[in-house]
């Protein structure tokens, strides 16, 4: 089935300009994306083309171009590049991006990789139909979905009338870990149900959202090859500079690029994008935040945003070193400061606990989705640095450490109906 790709005749000026208006074109269904970078146009890309039967429908994809690397009864996953796939779609073929998987290196294999993940996810919604429902909060930058899912007791006809809960993971790509926890949350509330009242109480009472990975572009990225690659950001290109990638926690429309919490730079690691929300994945996240606004109320009250590494629960501002700026409350301060002392003693294992404190007491950051899930929307938003002293703990330390999460996640849920309950204080 591999075909040859030696004999390729230049193209008139014409033809290619049509081209690439025609790529451009189809670039939203094939990537996800609003164009076509240079970058993207000169790169190879694996696509997977449904509904091919024939040797006619594969004769005809492989003369746009695509070469077709291989075959399943109704399908073909074949290589190549943009322009040959605009014009595979050009003639009415059913062609997306297909990635092949990559995988987590020994001592590492109990990790999920992207495919894995959304195995994982599945699973647990055959498991449980009533309890859990899986969708996607939208694409990547290079077209991957951003896997999602609601849990609550009837969770497949929920609209909206209970306290919410958000938890995400993998902003960074290296912080694999986090993707774990995102897993682990789902399978305590999930499988939970059955077996402990207090879990069923949570699940019956509130509507608890996982986005188990923000960033699957990168998290891909970090464990292609033979070796991890600190990867930190997502994978957009930033033509015409050579350097990719943005760092999706300074690309939040809450005060972005205020106050030197981020870089304008693309080659750094918290380069935080041409615009606010230039970065696909943490505009979902966001477009998926401001869909939970029903008849003016954001439903989601409570948020832990996963990532690694330091042991430590934090809470907004990161922008500003002032522990209550203008844009805050001196209640709402009050409560973040309990709310953050309170999950971080619950994390305490073998006398090692996690350690409270304001974002920027770390460092001041700009444009992090908790400053804009605060701030925006008034979420009790918290960032929560999870175990190691390296990015890459082995996975025998995933489930130990996963489930020292338990006490933050039950608290929040079960406080997500008023959080200033926290100071004594009611809603
Ligand atoms: O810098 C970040 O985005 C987070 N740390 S990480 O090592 N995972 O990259 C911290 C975000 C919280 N904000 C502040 N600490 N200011
Ligand atoms: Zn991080």
């Amino acid at each position: 089935m591999r075909s040859t790709r030696s004999h390729r005749s230049a193209r008139p000026v014409l033809a290619v300009l049509i081209a690439v208006i025609a790529i451009a074109l189809a670039m939203p269904a094939l990537g996800g994306v609003s164009a076509a970078s240079p970058q993207q146009l000169r790169e190879l890309h694996n696509y997977r083309i449904d509904g091919i039967t024939t040797k006619e429908q594969r004769t005809a994809i492989e003369r746009t171009g695509l070469s077709i690397e291989g075959a399943g009864a109704t399908y073909v996953i074949a290589r190549g590049y943009a322009r040959e796939a605009a014009n595979v779609q050009a003639l009415g073929f059913d062609i997306s991006p297909s990635f092949a998987p990559d995988d987590f290196p020994p001592g590492y294999e109990g990790y999920h990789n992207y495919a894995e993940m959304n195995d994982a996810i599945a699973k647990e919604v055959a498991k449980h139909p009533t309890l859990v429902k899986s969708f996607s909060i939208g694409k990547s930058y290079e077209g991957r979905d951003i896997p999602a899912v609601l849990i609550t007791k009837d969770a497949p006809t929920y609209t909206s009338g209970r306290p919410e809960v958000l938890f995400d993971g993998l902003h960074h790509a290296r912080e694999h870990l986090t993707v774990e926890t995102t897993l682990y949350i789902m399978r305590l509330f999930a499988d939970g149900y059955t077996k402990k009242r207090s879990i069923r109480k949570l699940v019956n009472t509130r509507a608890i959202w996982i986005i188990f990975d923000i960033n699957p572009d990168g998290g891909e990225y970090d464990i292609t090859g033979d070796q991890f690659h600190y990867w930190r950001k997502n994978r957009q290109p930033n033509d015409p500079n050579p350097n990719v990638g943005t760092d999706l926690n300074r690309n939040y429309d809450y005060k972005w690029g205020c106050c030197g919490g981020s870089s304008g730079d693309p080659a750094d690691e918290t380069y935080r994008g041409a615009k606010a929300f230039s970065a696909p994945e943490s505009k979902m996240l966001a477009k998926f935040v401001d869909s939970r606004v029903i008849n003016g109320t954001e439903q989601i009250t409570a948020a832990i945003s996963f990532h690694t590494f330091g042991e430590l629960v934090m809470w907004p501002y990161g922008y500003t070193f002032t522990d209550v700026p203008p844009d805050m409350t001196q209640e709402d301060h009050d409560t973040f400061v309990k709310i953050g002392q309170t999950m971080a003693q619950s994390t305490c294992l073998s006398g090692d606990c996690y350690y409270p404190q304001q974002m920027s007491d770390l460092y001041i950051t700009d444009g992090t989705s908790v400053d804009w899930e605060y701030g925006a929307h008034h979420i009790f938003a918290f960032t929560i640095e999870m175990y190691g002293n390296d990015f890459y703990v082995p996975d025998s330390v995933i489930k130990s450490q996963t489930q020292r999460m338990k006490g933050s996640v039950t608290y929040l849920t079960k406080i997500a109906n008023c959080p200033y309950q926290a100071i004594g204080k009611g809603c």
